[in-house]
């Protein structure tokens, strides 16, 4: 099978990103955007562009019957969900394929395995990854949890099955706050997801978020790229990525992306995916897997010279794997910045037009944004407009090129997160490299009000 129009179901940089990849592979584009998107950088690149309702999300990049009936009309023979939206939606993969269009992305069964994270964790323990310890499966019996909390020991966290982004998760301190938590884990669950089932683990208490990017051909092959540190997060979201971990050695590298894409070739899997571990006292364990392309995917493009959004329309196409293990090679060091349209300091959205703008370039720089002088950032979705992402061969001049590219990058007309990666550049700790999950929320408790 070859693609020869590819319809991007998604909006901002990363529609830009797909659009890109498809135009290098000689594959025409279709844009969807909702009419507060009209005038958006995805819609004017694309060579065709359809309207597929109002701002709200759920009317439009949501609207599954809207999508088809965009690629039917346009003669689109693929869907490429980006990430974020129908990305890791089983029954939107199901109903693509139904309609004899190529999912960009994984088989919908495993989407739909990953999405119940004690699916996904029972998986993956068939499959030999090393696991939090915990309960075998959701909990059903509170007698029998309990036990299992006295075996791993206090404190541990209850977690949502449904959940995802962290929520519907408790810390349980002692046994006798065991029940009270655990009821109100589940009916959290219930009422953000529709579904109380719980389970429960080991609560690491100061670990590193460390993620394997992988990819399959569906067909028992799999590789793996090496990790990304995202232990940068402010409230589950990432601010600030890297390629490779600084606390990761080539032969944990290489042990672990043994692991996981045997995992994955085991299962046959398709397409691109994260396997996501808490790194704690040298061990990982499996926390969840995203059966997505991902934000931060450019720092392992940037490391490895692998086009991740080209490995994934090719293997669409039923095409082998374009590099084997041997051939892949890690080199230097990438970091990615999320830049938001938020206040630096409180978070708080700041969409608005764009004023002023330049952006930085030279060696080894790279900006990924659908921002330009005179748009408007609409007020409707998520407020990140843009990633800076800067290479260096060591992590050392990783930092001092992205501190240069910081004080180049221009936007006005709204705050930005630019001033907060300038800020967190300046720290000692992130310039070593020493830093857990907690470090950010942390930093930012002590910085001036
Ligand atoms: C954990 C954990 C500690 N112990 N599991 C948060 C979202 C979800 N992806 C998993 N999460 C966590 N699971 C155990 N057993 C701490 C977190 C967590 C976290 C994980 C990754 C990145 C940032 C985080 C921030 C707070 C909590």
């Amino acid at each position: 099978m070859t693609i020869e129009k590819l319809l991007i179901a998604n909006r901002g940089e990363i529609a830009l990103r797909i659009h890109r990849a498809c135009h290098e592979m000689g594959i025409k584009t279709v844009a969807v955007h909702s009419t507060a998107d009209a005038d958006a950088m995805h819609v004017r690149l694309a060579d065709e562009a359809v309207c597929i309702g109002p701002p709200a999300a759920k009317d439009s990049y949501l609207n599954i019957a809207s999508i088809i009936a965009a690629a039917e009309i346009t003669g689109a023979d693929a869907i490429h969900p980006g990430y974020g939206f129908l990305s890791e939606n089983a029954q939107f993969a199901e109903i693509v394929e139904a309609h004899g269009i190529i999912f960009v992305g994984p088989k919908p069964e495993h989407i739909r395995t990953m999405g119940d994270k004690v699916e996904a964790k029972r998986t993956a323990g068939a499959l030999g990854l090393p696991l939090v310890p915990g309960t075998d499966g959701a909990i059903n019996d509170i007698a029998e949890a309990k036990a299992v909390a006295d075996r791993i020991g206090y404190p541990v966290l209850v977690k949502a099955a449904s959940g995802g982004g962290g929520r519907g998760m408790k810390v349980v301190p002692s046994e006798d706050q065991f029940e009270t938590l655990m009821k109100q884990a589940g009916s959290e669950a219930k009422a953000a997801f529709g579904d109380d089932t719980v389970y429960l683990e080991k609560y690491l208490g100061n670990p590193r978020h460390i993620e394997f990017q992988v990819f399959g051909d569906g067909k028992g092959n799999a590789i793996h790229l090496g990790e990304r540190d995202c232990s940068l997060q402010r409230r589950h979201q990432k601010v600030f990525e890297e390629a490779p971990s600084p606390v990761i050695s080539s032969a944990e590298r290489d042990r672990m992306g043994g692991i996981v894409s045997k995992a994955m070739a085991d299962m046959g899997y398709r397409g691109a995916g994260t396997i996501e571990f808490l790194y704690e006292n040298g061990e990982f364990y499996f926390i969840e897997m995203n059966t997505r392309l991902q934000v931060e995917h450019p720092v392992t493009e940037m490391i490895t010279g692998v086009d991740l959004v080209r490995e994934q329309i090719r293997i669409a196409e039923g095409k082998p794997l374009s590099v084997e293990q041997k051939d892949i090679e890690f080199h230097g060091h990438a970091i990615e910045c999320r830049i938001n349209a938020e206040d630096p300091r409180t978070f708080a959205p700041s969409p608005g037009k764009v004023s002023q703008y330049h952006v930085p370039g030279g060696m080894h720089v790279r900006v990924d944004s659908g921002l330009y002088q005179g748009y408007v950032v609409p007020p409707y979705y998520d407020s990140m407009i843009g990633k800076l992402i800067v290479y260096g061969r060591t992590r050392e001049g990783c930092l001092m090129r992205l501190r240069r590219a910081l004080e180049e990058y221009v936007i006005e007309g709204m705050k930005t997160t630019i001033p907060l990666h300038q800020a967190l550049l300046n720290d000692p700790d992130i310039q070593n490299g020493d830093y857990t999950i907690k470090w950010l929320e942390e930093w930012l408790a002590r910085q001036e009000p």
